[in-house]
């Protein structure tokens, strides 16, 4: 079952894609968690250019950082589904991720590794295309933090004390947002993970993400991070949650 079938079915056309296509009720009985747009097992192109993010992020990292980190978990995930003998056929990467403990570590680094830097690179966008949360995340970030500068101080907080190599995360549950943080490559759809909820905004917090430019300020490289959100992205994934 492809990922494009399970996000079909978990979109706004759910109805009526049932309707047409009998067999894809067991695709969304099979499958609890929500896909995040359609992460597949491949890097995607990027959409932007590397330098498209200054002056918060720089030309240099963004290119080591998509050509060399990420694009090696995605090989390093590509040999672990090798040697394991995963059907990703019949398994969406978010399936996968849901039961991790039964894979191995390296399977856990990499595969978390491919998805959230997948999931980063679709949640930025330029500095210049400014945009903000759609009326109902807004309203969502109201009820679930007070305001949505409680909830910028709350994701930046989490940012700051992950101590060591880690994400940030918004994360959306049963129609509740929360904020919270995974170490190494761990993210919030794996069983192994404390944080739960299906991923709407993550931030890589590892030095390979901001040393040459911020060297050890992060907490600079968290604050920049607020001028190059894809909010579309965000709305995207909050709308299928
Ligand atoms: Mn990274």
């Amino acid at each position: 079952m492809s990922s494009r079938r399970k996000f079909i079915t978990q979109s706004a056309q759910a109805t009526a894609a049932l309707i047409m296509v009998p067999d894809l009720l067991s695709a969304t009985t099979a499958q609890p968690i929500v896909p995040a747009g359609e992460i597949g097992y491949k890097q995607e192109a990027l959409g932007y250019s590397f330098n498209s993010l200054e002056p918060s992020i720089d030309a240099l990292t963004m290119e080591i950082h998509y050509t060399k980190h990420a694009a090696g978990y995605t090989k390093n995930m590509s040999d672990a589904i090798l040697a394991e003998k995963v059907d990703t056929s019949a398994l969406a990467i978010t399936e996968l991720l849901a039961k991790i403990s039964s894979y191995s570590t390296k399977m856990r680094n990499n595969a978390g590794g491919h998805y959230n830097h997948e999931l980063f690179w679709k949640s930025l966008r330029a500095p210049r295309t400014f945009n903000m949360p759609g009326d109902a995340l807004m309203k969502r970030f109201k009820e679930s933090f007070g305001s949505f500068d409680a909830f910028q101080t709350k994701f930046s907080d989490a940012a700051k004390s992950r101590f060591g190599s880690g994400w940030a995360w918004l994360v959306g549950e049963n129609g509740k947002l929360k904020v919270g943080s995974t170490p190494n490559q761990d993210n919030p759809l794996m069983d192994v993970s404390d944080l739960k909820g299906t991923p709407l905004l993550g931030l890589d917090v590892w030095e390979h993400a901001y040393y040459l430019k911020y060297q050890n300020r992060r907490a600079d490289y968290i604050s920049s991070f607020w001028s190059i959100i894809n909010w579309d992205q965000v709305n995207e994934r909050f709308n299928q949650c």
